[in-house]
């Protein structure tokens, strides 16, 4: 029973502390501190699962993934808003409603750019929430929901029954963190917050969305079981105490005073985490909305008024090229500096050339700019008479403008990218790739150290690795030897690696983890992969033309030849070791769940590759074997339910051995 009461205990501690810096943005527990008994909690729940509690924050990390989202009918239907543009048509609403209620109170709020769901508590337990989808019907994001922190999962003093309506934003400053990730591992970026929060919410894996930093701020009670409020201002009280994150209100009664806190909202946009795009103005009063009413599509008691996107006139005085630790090569203007939505703007991205060749925008132009989402600065078009004569339309180079090497189009047309094997710009990316798992598998060198060694100019390629001495990686560390000298030895023991992981470590596009296995086995060795020809490459299975182009043009590249040889010269091993004659798994395909505790994932699918077979990440009909190790969940229960064999690790091994 001590156990039961620590956990209870450790629930509400760290809950609170949760609300404290989710909801109030006043944090009182230090991170440290919250992390200790997070562990803790995380510990006893291992224990003693039974005593695990649904509003654990443990709980917060995400579920199971689905395959689809269920579609769900709202209990109330989430109306939108009318937009007006202008403020003499938001004075004309105010004037009218005015005329007809002359006491009339207005709810002036911030219009958040995110998208509204409804949150539903049975016997104050967080049971449902689902998007607006079209008012009607949405889609049921519970377990995603689950994961924002500042959605309660227990309400105090809550009616049976509460649907509560709000607006899932992502934050400016997840959205910069989750935009550098995307950068890093070279996936296309989110164009501004809410397309990033669309995207987030509705992931079917919840950890995903778990990871992405969302938030809410809840704005109306859709339907409280036995509660009447008489107005919204009471309502929104009502949702603070129950520890809700509530949009920002006030109430006034005057034209002028609510023409002013519009204003003053955007006025003091930046002072809030999320991105705006108007301000809406509510009936308080909940008798007066009933006899307004709503037209079809609206309410007739509120409006949004649209805040006019910024926009200035400038001048490009240059075009500078940037290459990203992809290898992209992205087009910036650097403009006249200009004050744009409150800040100074000296650049504006250009995206890629045919951003650039589409509004003919070249050095000299005088153009307009505005703030795309309020984040990242765009050039609308150019103001064709003010162009400067002896300007030329702007092409980007063929060359890298870092390494020199030439520049490709991508497969899908719209970005150029840098071939350079050995490019600067791209070096702590690729070198990270080559010592990755299912790469060399150099275990022990994260990415600060990679980037330390690139720093004391000892890493000038990923072939340099082998050329390192002792010394100089314990140059990396302020005392002790061990680390160093592990980490030497495991540099040492990658030479010895099958060639498939070498073939994937270079880095080639297209050239995935599968793909390098199966040219390893195709061609047995480096040499005579570098000698293939696109022809003979297309002859391999599962090469398609494009793949055979990508290898071939890598392997033409003199910066690629000499990349090569240093590995060579360095010892690092050439050839295909795996003995592909034992075929015993041919035409089978496994799916692992659970843990296994002889080998991880990753070395178990390595076996059942080397023996032919192909491992899945789902039970279907075409399952020939489940390997169910430690807490396997659902994989489990539908290979029961299709009468897939299910093997124990024990098994397995034996069909190993
Ligand atoms: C927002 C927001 C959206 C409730 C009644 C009609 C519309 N995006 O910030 N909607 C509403 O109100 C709903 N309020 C808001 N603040």
């Amino acid at each position: 029973m001590e156990a039961k009461k620590r956990m209870d205990e450790l629930v509400e501690l760290l809950n609170e502390a949760g609300y404290r810096y989710y909801v109030l943005d006043d944090p009182t527990m230090e991170d440290y501190e919250y992390d200790r008994l997070l562990r803790e909690l995380e510990d006893l729940e291992k224990a003693y699962p039974l005593f695990c509690r649904d509003d654990s924050p443990t709980r917060r990390v995400g579920g199971e993934a689905l395959s689809q989202f269920r579609k769900y009918t709202h209990t109330v239907p989430l109306m939108s808003l009318q937009d007006v543009f202008s403020l003499e048509e938001l004075n004309d609403f105010l004037e009218k409603t005015l005329k007809q209620y002359p006491d009339s109170r207005f709810s002036v709020e911030p219009k958040i750019d995110g998208l509204s769901v409804a949150l539903e508590y049975e016997n104050g337990v967080f049971v449902r929430g689902a998007t607006r989808g079209d008012g009607i019907t949405g889609e049921d994001v519970t377990e995603n929901l689950k994961t924002i922190r500042s959605v309660p999962m227990t309400l105090e003093n809550a009616p049976s029954r509460l649907i509560v309506r709000g607006e899932v934003f992502m934050p400016k400053k997840s959205f910069a963190r989750l935009n550098a990730q995307q950068e890093e591992e070279g996936k296309p970026l989110f164009a501004n917050p809410r397309n990033a929060a669309a995207g987030s919410l509705r992931q079917l894996d919840p950890k995903i969305t778990a990871k992405r930093g969302l938030d809410i701020l809840v704005f109306n009670v859709q339907f409280a079981h036995g509660l009447e409020f008489s107005n919204h201002a009471e309502s929104l009280e009502y949702l603070r105490q129950r520890k809700f994150k509530v949009i920002p209100s006030r109430i006034l009664q005057s034209i002028s005073q609510i023409n002013e806190e519009i204003l003053a909202i955007h006025e003091n946009r930046g002072d809030l985490s999320c991105d705006i795009d108007g301000a809406v103005v509510k009936v308080d009063d909940f008798a007066q909305r009933e006899t307004m009413g709503t037209t079809a599509k609206f309410p007739r008691w509120a409006v949004a008024y649209k805040y006019p996107p910024e926009i200035k006139e400038t001048v490009v005085e240059d075009i500078v090229v940037q290459v990203g630790r992809t290898g992209v090569l992205t087009p910036k203007a650097v403009v006249r500096p200009v004050r744009l939505a409150g800040t100074t703007v000296t650049n504006a991205t250009l995206h890629n050339q045919d951003f650039i060749s589409q509004r003919d925008i070249r050095i000299g132009d005088t153009v307009h700019i505005r703030k795309a989402g309020e984040i990242i600065p765009e050039i609308l078009d150019v103001v064709q008479d003010k162009r400067p004569e002896n300007t030329v339309p702007y092409l980007l180079p063929r060359q890298c403008p870092v390494c020199g090497a030439a520049v490709e189009r991508d497969a899908d047309g719209a970005f150029l990218r840098c071939t350079g094997a050995e490019c600067p710009a791209q070096l702590s990316r690729n070198i990270s790739h080559f010592v990755s798992r299912d790469a060399m598998d150099i275990d022990g060198l994260g990415s600060s150290l990679v980037e330390a060694l690139i720093e004391k100019g000892l890493l000038r390629s990923a072939a340099d690795l082998y050329y390192l001495n002792v010394e100089d990686l314990k140059s990396l560390w302020q005392k002790g030897s061990t680390a160093a000298e592990k980490l030497y030895a495991a540099i040492e023991s990658s030479k010895k690696n099958d060639l498939s992981r070498l073939i994937y470590a270079l880095g080639i596009r297209q050239v995935g983890a599968k793909t390098g296995k199966t040219l390893a086995s195709h061609f047995g060795s480096m040499d005579a992969l570098m000698a293939a020809d696109p022809a003979a490459l297309t002859q391999v299975p599962d090469i398609g033309e494009v793949t055979a182009q990508s290898i071939a043009q890598w392997f033409a590249a003199p910066q690629s030849r000499h990349f090569v040889e240093r590995l060579r010269q360095a010892g690092v091993n050439f050839e295909s070791t795996r003995d592909l004659s034992d075929t015993r798994f041919a035409g089978m395909t496994f799916v692992l769940t659970g843990a296994l505790s002889s080998f991880t994932r990753e070395e178990a699918t390595e076996k059942i590759e080397l023996f032919g077979g192909k491992v899945s990440g789902s039970v279907s009909k075409k399952t020939t074997y489940v390997v169910a190790g430690e807490n396997a969940g659902s994989k489990e229960r539908k290979a029961r339910e299709l009468g897939i064999p299910l093997l124990t690790e024990a098994d397995f091994l034996n069909m190993l051995n």
